[in-house]
């Protein structure tokens, strides 16, 4: 941003965020092609007037001086070369190609990271190549937090995209379990305000009860009932099972709105109530009050997140939680668990493509299921280690950072300089980008042209967005969509996935991601029919509209039948697999190992975005230091001060913690820590506030994550601490 005068006038761009799931308008005021500032745009339909200071704070990340502007080429001592685009892609292409020539296209992967879900280009490449080259690796950050639900979405509404969303503007009663929404602002849900509009349920007369093993920033404001980490499934099973014996389930809705719902009394059926307060840490009448309330509200919504889906019964979890839904007729239904209207009917051209699924096919070493066409990131380093066909050679790492993201971090950068090519696009050098030979740095999205692909199917208030870029390319950036299809056409392939693809790029026919999302939006349920419908929307209409237009003041209900892609239909409760993982869970152990004698569960902070956002000075305040939140209890049982520095070790890994914070916040045997610290290379000032990488402690094996959708395990794990006060001092 700069000062500067000019004599061009000043105007008014609106935009979203790109950052996270909350998708915020906003207004950039511009001169000059100078980012003068970005402000929150009142009139947006979902956000009304609402950014945080991340959103705000952007212009500084595309301004950064450590921003990766050329592509760099990494040298044998380490070090990496500027190099022309030109080289970079000719010498890529090349090496891809003598890979594919000894191991055949299987052997390449691909790895998308969060940032993919705010460029809509880069998403359909990314599944396009992996489509075009028929790999098995394709890799997603969605198998370190959301498989559960894309799956459980898949056997009960019949595509992996189908999520519900709880109706908080209009319900009696929020259950929010495992989620911190006041400090992330939502995650498989796109309210806008989330926190005013969960406040706006108690200020209406209505409930909110917070599950948390912390007394969170969100719990801070509402009912907090903790829970001992992944206590979830046995809550939500005993809740189910109380309502059920109690018969306080809505019998009608449950035969109206799905098939199989016998399914429901055998599940419950050896349920204990005493087992579960036990293995949840609620009391059995809390329990029961709970499923009672919740049943009685004349309207109820359970939404849950991290807390509840990155755990070793992710799918299960999900699944309950969608029945305490359904079963209590909250389902498609005002104040409940609702299905939202995107403005491009992704879900239904997904369902037509056939590229949403469920265990169509198994990964290679560990046999995991496949989810949405993607195999889990748990599996990694096996797939590069372990000899055979089919065995991982190359990888793309696209807006992601899986050495300090993924568990078993140390393990996955172990495995990367196995590779015989690593090629990452990001815009910083990072702890993974920096182990590429290639890195390619792209636009960011002020710099180019979007609609929130992956927000519309999850907004409260559904309403329509397309932008242009609203900033000019710093430096020789390219957009990250460019950059795959680059790749592409020197491997010989067309990174799209439809019948014909391949042919028309024989015919030198490459339609792009705007033009096919264009006639997505055009021939869809909000589009122009190409001129049939002029009040319907097109690419270009949105893009000449300064701001979002709105298309319903909230979630609709009653499109049930509309909207599913089962057969018959219904919501399909019976699946072979919720019986095997209930039984998993009744048989497993919630004792604690006595070695490990704690849990740690990870934490997110304000102003930041998993692994980046860490190097912007407005968001690193000047005390920022990573800080393990521990129980007074254990505190003194471990001998823990106050500001100590404290060691944490678990079964895999053991790192350093600079900070103790002792607070009644956390449930006593549980700590917190953030994830997202302990940084290495170009990114100096994130580097700089030190820390440590939570996913040192963190594993990788295939029977310690949610096996039905390989979903990593990251939260609840046993560790043990120390405190170094006396070391660092005798140090020092
Ligand atoms: N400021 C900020 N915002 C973000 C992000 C960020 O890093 N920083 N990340 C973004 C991303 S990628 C996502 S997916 C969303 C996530 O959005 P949320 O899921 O709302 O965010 P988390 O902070 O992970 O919330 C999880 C909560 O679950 C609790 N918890 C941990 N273990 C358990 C458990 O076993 N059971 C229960 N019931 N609770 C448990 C934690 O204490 C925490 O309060 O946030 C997004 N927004
Ligand atoms: N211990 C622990 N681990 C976790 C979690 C946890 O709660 N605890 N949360 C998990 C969750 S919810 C998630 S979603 C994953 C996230 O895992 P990742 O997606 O690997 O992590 P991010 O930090 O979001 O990485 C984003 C990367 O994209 C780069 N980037 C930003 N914008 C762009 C862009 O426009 N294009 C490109 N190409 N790159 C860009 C950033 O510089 C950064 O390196 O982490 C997971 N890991
Ligand atoms: S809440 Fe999320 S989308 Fe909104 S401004 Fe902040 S980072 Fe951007
Ligand atoms: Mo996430």
């Amino acid at each position: 941003m700069n000062n500067k005068r000019s004599s061009s006038p000043r105007i008014d761009k609106k935009l979203f965020c790109g950052v996270c799931e909350s998708s915020c308008g906003l207004v950039a005021t511009i001169q000059d092609d100078d980012l003068i500032k970005l402000r929150p745009d009142p009139g947006h339909p979902n956000s009304k007037g609402f950014a945080c200071s991340k959103g705000l704070a952007f212009g500084a990340v595309r301004d950064d001086s450590d921003r990766v502007l050329q592509p760099l080429k990494r040298t044998d001592d380490g070090s990496f070369v500027a190099v022309s685009w030109e080289q970079a892609l000719d010498e890529i292409g090349e090496r891809l190609n003598a890979i594919i020539k000894v191991h055949g296209r299987e052997s390449i992967g691909l790895y998308q990271g969060n940032s993919v879900a705010w460029n809509f280009g880069a998403f359909l490449n990314l599944f396009g190549m992996a489509g075009a080259l028929k790999t098995k690796h394709l890799y997603s950050a969605a198998s370190i937090d959301i498989n559960g639900y894309w799956l459980v979405s898949q056997l009960l509404y019949g595509s992996n995209f189908l999520n519900p969303v709880p109706d908080i503007a209009r319900t009696d009663f929020m259950l929010c379990i495992g989620a911190n929404p006041a400090v992330s602002h939502g995650s498989m849900a796109n309210i806008g305000r989330f926190r005013d509009t969960m406040l706006g349920v108690t200020a209406r007369g209505g409930r909110v009860v917070v599950i948390d093993p912390r007394r969170s920033e969100t719990a801070e404001l509402f009912e907090h009932l903790p829970i001992r980490p992944n206590g979830d499934a046995w809550l939500l099973a005993a809740m189910l099972k109380v309502i059920f014996d109690e018969g306080l389930a809505d019998l009608g809705a449950l035969q109206r709105q799905t098939s199989g719902s016998e399914i429901i009394t055998d599940l419950l059926a050896p349920v204990s109530l005493a087992q579960a307060s036990d293995a949840a840490g609620i009391p059995v009448a809390d329990i029961q009050q709970l499923a009672r309330d919740f049943a009685a509200a004349p309207s109820a919504c359970a939404y849950g997140r991290c807390g509840m889906s990155i755990g070793p019964f992710a799918t299960l979890s999900k699944y309950l939680l969608d029945v305490l839904n359904i079963a209590t007729g909250n389902l498609d239904r005002e104040g409940g668990w609702c299905f939202a209207r995107p403005f491009i009917d992704l879900e239904a051209l997904m369902h037509q493509l056939k590229s949403t699924g469920y265990d169509r096919w198994r990964t290679r070493v560990d046999g995991f299921p496949e989810v949405a066409g993607t195999a889990p990131v748990v599996s990694i380093p096996r797939e590069i280690t372990t000899p055979g066909k089919g065995q991982l050679r190359a990888m793309m790492v696209i807006g992601a950072n899986p050495a300090t993201s993924s568990p078993a971090a140390g393990e996955l950068r172990d495995a990367f300089k196995q590779l015989d090519l690593l090629i990452s696009q990001d815009i910083y050098i990072t702890e993974t980008s920096r182990m590429a030979d290639y890195i390619l740095p792209p636009t960011t999205w002020l710099e180019r042209e979007g609609f929130p692909i992956f927000t519309q199917s999850h907004s409260g208030v559904p309403h329509a967005q397309w932008v242009g870029p609203t900033l000019k390319a710093r430096g020789d950036v390219r957009d990250d969509a460019w950059i795959m299809d680059e790749i592409s056409k020197r491997i010989g392939i067309v990174p799209a996935d439809f019948p014909g693809a391949q042919l028309l790029g024989k015919l030198g026919l490459r339609p792009s991601p705007s033009f096919l999302m264009d006639v997505g939006l055009r021939t869809g349920p909000e589009g122009d029919w190409f001129g049939l419908r002029p009040s319907g929307l097109s690419r270009k209409k949105l893009l000449n509209n300064n701001g979002a237009i709105k298309l319903a003041n909230g979630l609709p209900t009653g499109v049930l039948n509309k909207r599913m892609f089962t057969k018959d239909k219904k919501v399909n409760l019976d699946h072979a697999l919720f019986r095997t993982e209930m039984a998993r869970l009744l048989a497993s152990s919630f004792a604690q190992d006595e070695n490990y004698p704690l849990s740690l569960i990870s934490q997110r902070e304000l102003r930041s975005q998993n692994t980046w956002l860490h190097n912007i000075s407005k968001l690193v305040v000047a005390d920022r230091v990573q800080r393990l939140r521990i129980h007074p209890t254990d505190a003194a049982r471990y001998g823990i001060e106050e500001g100590d520095p404290v060691e944490i070790s678990s079964p895999y890994g053991q790192i350093r913690v600079p900070e103790a914070r002792i607070s009644d916040e956390m449930m006593p045997g549980s700590l917190a820590l953030p994830h997202g610290w302990g940084h290495e290379g170009g990114w100096q000032r994130a580097v700089a506030v030190g820390g440590a990488g939570y996913n040192q402690l963190t594993t990788n094996r295939a029977d310690s994550a949610d096996l039905p959708s390989g979903n990593a395990t990251v939260n609840g794990i046993s560790v043990r601490i120390r405190s170094l006060r006396d070391v660092v001092e005798m140090a020092s």
